[in-house]
């Protein structure tokens, strides 16, 4: 198996400094050490507390204060576009808020139009789908560059194996240094096996090996941790395209979960991120990570909208507990209070 070493080089070097917007931490540290755990597990009010701190009190302060005149429509406008909600749908929100007449008042209309705005939600917590009970559920784990991916992982797997799933790890980040001990670092601590190969490895050939060993040991889930990689980068996303064929070759009739990791801190380019990740591989849920760390959530509602894919899970803290399930008339009222 060879590994095209100056194309794929050439095209990260491009993205390291072509495309500066975006962040690229230098190989983040290994987490030896973890944040601690405590015994309380994080709740969506973690998430957005910032966010309720952040542009939701500017829309608290305006709705309840302000005669619903246009002024104070036009400053509901620009609040919701602050916190991320996207120009054309703050502007579609109040719109339809105003036309409600709601006789809970203005801020009872921008909430329910808010609400309007995410799907009911699946039925229950989200699961993988395992078509075929002798082969695994495939969860492949796709973003831009520390967006959380790993991390993330690491919250799902010990999510699932606490519920008495036996999961696989599969280390296709072959390309950034330190990344499959990052995961190993993860495995280790939640004793989980991984599967990887040396740096530098084709990441498709890491998912196919991985993908034998869970039917042999008759695992439940293998979830796939993959490169960070920029969304404009077209070799980069072939190289996805790839691992979902891999997948589909070796289980055929499988269906995979492709799970896009979302930092919430992106604002609006996350949008952009989205719809060509979607392109590549076919997204089926989106986990919004650091929405612990971002004064404007309503990118939640961007997202939904523009890509129709569910956000499944919201990254609420760094800490394998700091996941939780996306209930969308839970995040509208936490966002509420
Ligand atoms: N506050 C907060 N930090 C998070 C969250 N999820 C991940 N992080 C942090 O974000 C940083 C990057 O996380 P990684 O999991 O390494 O990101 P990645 O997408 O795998 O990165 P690459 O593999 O380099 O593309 C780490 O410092 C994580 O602890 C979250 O929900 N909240
Ligand atoms: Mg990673």
């Amino acid at each position: 198996m060879f590994w095209r070493r100056g194309a794929r080089e050439a095209d990260l070097e491009g993205q390291a400094a072509g495309e500066a917007s975006v962040p690229r931490p230098d190989d983040p540290p290994v987490p030896t050490s973890a944040p601690p755990e405590d015994a309380r597990s994080a709740s969506m009010a973690d998430g957005v507390a910032a966010s309720r701190r952040g542009f939701m009190a500017r829309l608290h302060g305006i709705l309840r204060t302000g005669a619903a005149d246009e002024e104070t429509w036009e400053q509901v406008e620009e609040t919701l576009i602050a916190g991320d909600v996207g120009a054309r749908l703050a502007m579609d929100v109040v719109s339809r808020a105003r036309s409600r007449r709601d006789p809970g008042g203005p801020e009872a209309g921008v909430r329910a139009e808010l609400g309007r705005l995410l799907p009911s939600g699946a039925s229950g917590p989200w699961r993988p789908a395992r078509p075929h009970p002798e082969e695994p559920a495939v969860v492949l784990v796709v973003g831009v560059n520390g967006t959380g991916k790993t991390t993330s992982i690491a919250k799902i797997a010990a999510r699932l194996a606490s519920e008495g799933d036996s999961v696989i790890l599969a280390a296709a980040d072959t390309f950034r240094a330190a990344a499959t001990e990052q995961l190993q670092s993860w495995a280790d601590r939640l004793d989980l096996p991984l599967i990887a190969h040396k740096a530098g490895a084709d990441p498709s050939a890491v998912v196919f090996d991985a993908l034998d060993a869970a039917v042999a040991r008759g695992a439940d889930v293998v979830i796939v941790d993959t490169a960070g990689r920029l969304h404009t980068r077209h070799n980069l996303m072939e190289e996805l395209a790839k691992i979902r064929r891999t997948i589909d070759k070796r289980l055929p009739g499988a269906t995979p979960e492709v799970l896009f990791v979302l930092d919430a801190t992106t604002g609006q380019n996350g949008l952009a991120q989205a719809m060509a990740f979607h392109a590549a591989t076919g997204l089926t849920g989106i986990v919004l990570t650091k929405l612990d760390s971002t004064a404007k959530g309503g990118i939640v509602f961007a997202i939904e909208q523009a890509l129709g894919v569910p956000v499944v899970f919201a990254g609420v803290g760094e800490r394998v507990s700091d996941l939780v399930d996306f209930d969308p008339a839970g995040f509208v009222e936490a966002l509420f209070g």
